[in-house]
């Protein structure tokens, strides 16, 4: 890991949050900019948690890049010198191999709703929350960001398009074995990376949600961006234990109380930002050729995917089996659900 220069008013000797002129403030770091999806949830989250303690508590929101890169922001979390991070399967594989489970291709449902609903099963956080205990934090929520798209030079339509197409990962190792497994050459990058990658060409492609694509100016540097609904981008919320666990019954209650009511608001807002951000992609380049795959095209790729999951229960072991028997129960739950919400609808 690189090393990071932290602002000298960051470092704190206590796992209690700091005060400043009576005011305990609480650091939130998220992996993205102002704008995203991640932004919109923490600046929510810290509206929620200033309104409900009369402003006795400041949530301070710190955007990607101020303090360096996804697994700074991990590390800052880890020693107590941030009290609550957004943290992203995506990069936090590395030190959780477990979350990789949310990195494969075709596990997840291609409907929104039912992701959602997926996302906050009981049996499913419960999974996770002692994984994230042994690396010293707390896991309070997940949420998808939305469906990722590939961003590339040239179309791909099945596996075989990809044969030798740079594609630019996050670093969480098993992505390398998903893209490999499409015979792609994928490359692992820190995000602030990709723009000037894409634009030197030493990578043809990447991967993210239209949000962020937009956010990132990555259309500007890409020719295709094709829609498989292969894997929608999943985020957690942590805290660093020591933090909550310092907090009074009323307080501690408070966070789950807010991290609740945010769900199904983070639900919609992430769908409506993905939206209006394709909007302003297709305003701005609209020479851009976007393709989504249908249904026989979805499934050549499904294929290909699936030794990926062997792989991962191959390098993560009985533990990894474990969450992925979990999380295939919580999806064909969730789908289930919205199958039986749907019908009741029409009726
Ligand atoms: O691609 C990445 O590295 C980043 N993408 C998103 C949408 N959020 C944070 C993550 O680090």
């Amino acid at each position: 890991m690189r090393r990071l220069l932290i602002p000298a008013a960051l470092f704190l000797s206590a796992c209690d949050a700091p005060v400043d002129d009576g005011v305990e403030v609480w650091r939130f770091a998220i992996e993205e900019s102002p704008g995203s999806v991640q932004d919109a949830y923490a600046q929510r989250f810290a509206e929620a948690i200033a309104s409900r303690t009369d402003g006795a508590v400041d949530v301070k929101v710190y955007p990607y890049g101020s303090l360096g890169t996804s697994d700074h922001v991990t590390e800052l979390l880890h020693n107590g010198t941030l009290q609550l991070a957004t943290a992203s399967p995506g990069h936090l594989g590395k030190l959780i191999p477990e979350v990789q489970v949310f990195l494969l291709h075709f596990l997840l449902s291609d409907s929104a709703r039912a992701n959602a609903r997926a996302l906050q099963d009981p049996e499913l956080l419960a999974a996770f929350q002692p994984l994230y205990r042994e690396k010293g934090f707390d896991l309070l929520t997940l949420f998808s960001e939305g469906q990722m798209v590939w961003t590339l030079q040239e179309p791909v339509e099945r596996p075989e398009d990809f044969a030798g197409v740079k594609m630019r990962t996050m670093t969480s190792p098993l992505l390398l074995a998903a893209y490999e497994a499409y015979g792609a050459s994928p490359t692992p990058l820190p995000y602030s990376e990709v723009y000037s990658a894409l634009q030197l060409s030493m990578i043809d492609g990447q991967v993210n949600p239209i949000f962020a694509i937009q956010e990132m100016s990555f259309h500007e540097v890409t020719e295709v961006m094709v829609r498989a609904d292969h894997l929608p981008f999943v985020t957690s919320v942590a805290a660093h234990t020591p933090f909550l666990e310092a907090l009074s019954p009323e307080r501690r209650a408070l966070v789950d109380d807010v991290i609740a009511d945010l769900q199904p608001w983070i639900a919609k807002t992430q769908v409506r930002y993905n939206d209006e951000r394709l909007d302003l992609i297709r305003e701005r380049r609209p020479d851009l050729q976007l393709l989504r795959l249908d249904d026989d095209a979805r499934a050549a790729f499904a294929e290909a995917a699936e030794p990926v999951r062997e792989r991962f229960v191959d390098d993560v072991g009985q533990r990894g089996m474990e969450v992925l028997q979990v999380v295939e129960a919580a999806v064909e739950r969730a789908e289930d659900q919205e199958r039986g919400r749907r019908r009741k609808r029409r009726r």
